[in-house]
């Protein structure tokens, strides 16, 4: 009976250690380190789209939008094509600014407060011909 005891209590210890060691890993991972994404203005080949068009990405993430042919472009984000409506969150997103030169990148890093949803922007000079583009913001 007593040896009983003792070997119970043994196993309990070494469950209670395995457990320990598993949480205190569980609470010492860091979180997924944020990504950045590279968005060419204008394809290689010329023409007047966002490369890739779609993009999906978790707040914290960094989306570099980098300007390639048929400039100028810019990267506008539209209060009525955001999840929230937020005319300051499509602001702060936004980079209105004309780029002109090759290889002028500008870059938008979501908040990690960035409600989910899908987040259309558009180039100003081009959205006619369809330069449009979506990042979805996964919660
Ligand atoms: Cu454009």
């Amino acid at each position: 009976m007593k040896l009983m005891a003792a070997t119970l209590r043994r196993f309990g210890l070494a469950v209670l250690t395995i457990v320990l060691v598993a949480s205190s890993f569980a609470l010492f991972t860091p979180p997924a380190a944020a990504e950045t994404y590279k968005v060419k203005l204008g394809s290689d080949k010329g023409m007047l789209v966002f490369d890739p068009p779609k993009l999906t990405v978790k707040p914290g993430d960094t989306v570099e939008w980098v300007n390639n042919k048929v400039p100028p472009h810019n990267v506008v984000f539209d209060t009525a094509n955001i999840p929230t409506k937020s005319a300051d969150l499509a602001k702060s997103l936004s980079h209105k600014q004309l780029l002109m030169t090759p290889g002028q990148e500008v870059k938008t890093t979501f908040p990690e407060d960035t409600p989910a949803g899908t987040y259309t922007y558009y180039c100003e000079p081009h959205r006619g011909a369809g330069m449009i583009g979506k990042i979805t913001v996964e919660g």
